[in-house]
């Protein structure tokens, strides 16, 4: 049996004050709130002493300190940006500032006079203090990988980690530089580490990529647990515990602290809403969705309680060393950015993990408005391969809806080519992982995904019947709901579809065909909106006149230029999903 001990953290401190319950951080988490306001008892921090909650002097105490924790003892309580409030940039500074800004998208010049080891506000839910972690939780590698990272950010992501984490938990703090072109990062910056025994600097030879240079830093890491950081961060007091905990409660826990905002502009250390969850919209894109007022009573979560997460936002999350490849890794075939939050967050849920926020670690990151950095390929094509790769790999009958969100270019392999997939599906297999419709009926089932766009009979407007299929060709009919061969459906890769049939516009002849789906052949598509079927990718006429599907006055089908006010040109479906 295992005893369990406090958090070594004692009592708040004077930046306690500097809660910033009150601040006005609405529900999106990445708006940039006010910066925290200074505490009332400014002049006492200035003195280097702590002070519990209730502003009394605490000598010692029950629970052990953290020593190297500078949040307590600021070396310089005067210093720019300390306590990780608003910094201002002095008017003479102004145009240095603003010149310096695109190092890192982000205010670099004031970045570097702020203390490579200041405080931050502890922005914890007041009960993480009390909590309990065991006393022989698992050790960490901490993995930053980073390419042209501005220094005092760099420095001070690194000495977070070292001050306000327990020694005895950490293990080593890896540096994978992946191909950096600056030069402060190569001699210079070996000098600087090597005053931390724990800090090992890899360097890639060759850019990998931030989800290749993660599994170069994983490869070399000999904690029990990986700790992977973006490296503009500042991890806050008490931030690694609670998450061991919960890897050691259950090793297939992957958890993230609450990402919270370093502002790009003044450099101060905002808090974030209570009980945001990670969550996606198509086409995988990221964002965070606050719980419901009304669930959260009902189930009675408290602000310090894990929350389970359909998906990570990817830069910030501990998970078990030997789990992490026992999942397979990252795909390591996403290049440089982009997805792999989405890879890695379905194959944790689907493979039998599971993913938690923990509200008493929190990491403070800087948001930036571009990447300062390049992509070796475009960066758009960069990422919607990736996201392909994702989809391909993990959404099953799914992936059209991704597709149909404005990717439908991607499915032509002539345009994009994302590469084999073998792998990744055997891995899949191996794992036994459950389908994409158990992760969304059982993880994420807030999350709108109608298989198609529109199903039911497909009736004409002009001749008042409905479309029928049989024996391989196509006529109309009474409409009748219990007749299988009259259900069509118009799917989100917009084909009109039976079974694995679709009606194709033909090029010529002027009629359709019934071919079997390909969602890969763009001829395939009709834009079905205003009740027309508008042929996508079909020009029959001289005069490039666009064409749409006509019920005959014969029963038969053709593709006549389009004309608003023909009935026979007008269809529905007897069920929309979606506009
Ligand atoms: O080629 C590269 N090589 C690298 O080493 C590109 C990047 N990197 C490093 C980079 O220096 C940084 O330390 O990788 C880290 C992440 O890159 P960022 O900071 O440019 O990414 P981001 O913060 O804009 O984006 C988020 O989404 C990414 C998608 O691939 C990664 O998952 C990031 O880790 C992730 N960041 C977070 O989750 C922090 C919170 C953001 C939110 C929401
Ligand atoms: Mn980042």
């Amino acid at each position: 049996e295992h005893s369990i001990q406090k958090v070594q953290i004692v009592d708040k401190s004077v930046v306690k004050d500097n809660k910033t319950d009150s601040l006005p951080v609405k529900a999106v988490v990445h708006v940039s709130g006010k910066p925290p306001q200074a505490p009332l008892n400014a002049s006492k921090v200035q003195t280097g002493e702590r002070l519990n909650s209730t502003g009394v002097w605490k000598q010692g105490g029950l629970h052990k300190v953290m020593t190297l924790d500078s949040t307590l003892k600021p070396r310089d309580a005067r210093a720019m940006g300390q306590f990780g409030w608003a910094a201002v940039v002095a008017p003479d500074d102004q145009e240095e500032s603003k010149r310096r800004w695109s190092e890192g998208y982000f205010n670099v010049f004031l970045s570097e006079q702020i203390p490579v080891d200041r405080a931050v506000p502890d922005t914890r839910p007041p009960a993480c203090s009390q909590m309990l972690v065991h006393n022989d939780l698992p050790t960490t590698s901490v993995i930053f990988c980073f390419v042209d990272e501005v220094w005092s950010t760099l420095l001070r992501s690194v000495h977070s980690v070292l001050n306000r984490s327990p020694p005895h938990l950490l293990k080593e703090v890896l540096l994978v530089d992946d191909c950096s072109t600056k030069d402060y990062l190569k001699d210079k910056l070996d000098i600087y580490m090597s005053q931390f025994p724990k800090v090992r600097i890899i360097r890639l030879k060759e850019r990998h990529g931030l989800i290749r240079a993660r599994l170069a830093g994983a490869a070399e890491a000999k904690g029990d647990v990986l700790t992977f950081l973006d490296s503009h961060i500042e991890c806050n007091v008490g931030w690694l515990e609670p998450l061991l905990e919960r890897v050691y409660l259950d090793r297939r826990k992957v958890v993230c602290p609450v990402i919270e905002v370093i502002n790009d502009k003044d450099m101060s250390y905002v808090m974030v809403d209570n009980f945001q969850r990670g969550i996606f919209k198509w086409p995988l894109v990221f964002g965070w969705s606050t719980l419901q007022n009304d669930f959260i009573s009902k189930n009675n979560i408290k602000v310090s309680d894990p929350l389970r997460c359909p998906v990570m936002a990817g830069g910030l999350f501990s998970i078990d060393r030997k789990y992490f490849y026992e999942l397979g890794t990252y795909d390591p075939g996403l290049d440089v950015w982009g997805g792999e939050n989405m890879e890695i967050s379905f194959k944790i849920w689907m493979c039998g993990g599971e993913i938690e926020i923990i509200p008493c670690s929190r990491v403070g990151h800087i948001f930036r408005g571009e990447n300062p950095y390049g992509f070796p390929k475009d960066r758009q094509r960069t990422v919607e391969r990736n996201l392909a790769r994702v989809a391909e790999v993990w959404l099953d009958e799914y992936k059209e809806i991704f597709y149909g969100h404005s990717y439908l270019h991607l499915l032509d392999k002539n345009v994009i080519d994302i590469g084999n997939l073998t792998a990744q599906i055997q891995l899949r297999e191996k794992l036994q992982c459950k389908s994409f419709k158990w992760y969304l009926e059982n993880i994420y089932p807030e999350l709108e995904a109608p298989l198609v766009k529109a199903e039911g009979l497909v009736f004409n407007v002009g001749n008042r019947k409905c479309l029928v299929q049989e024996n391989g060709s196509l006529s109309f009919e009474i409409c009748d709901l219990s007749k299988q061969n009259q259900h069509f459906s118009y799917s989100w890769v917009r084909t009109l579809r039976q079974n694995s049939t679709c009606v194709s516009p033909q090029a010529t002849g002027r009629g359709v065909a019934l071919e079997p789906c390909d969602n890969t052949k763009a001829h395939h598509r009709w834009l079905h909106k205003s009740n027309k079927f508008l042929a996508e990718h079909l020009i029959a006429d001289a005069h490039h006149q666009r064409m749409c599907l006509e019920a005959g006055s014969t029963g038969d089908l053709a593709m006549k230029p389009c004309d608003a006010s023909n009935s026979y040109q007008q269809w529905h479906f007897t069920h929309y999903y979606s506009q």
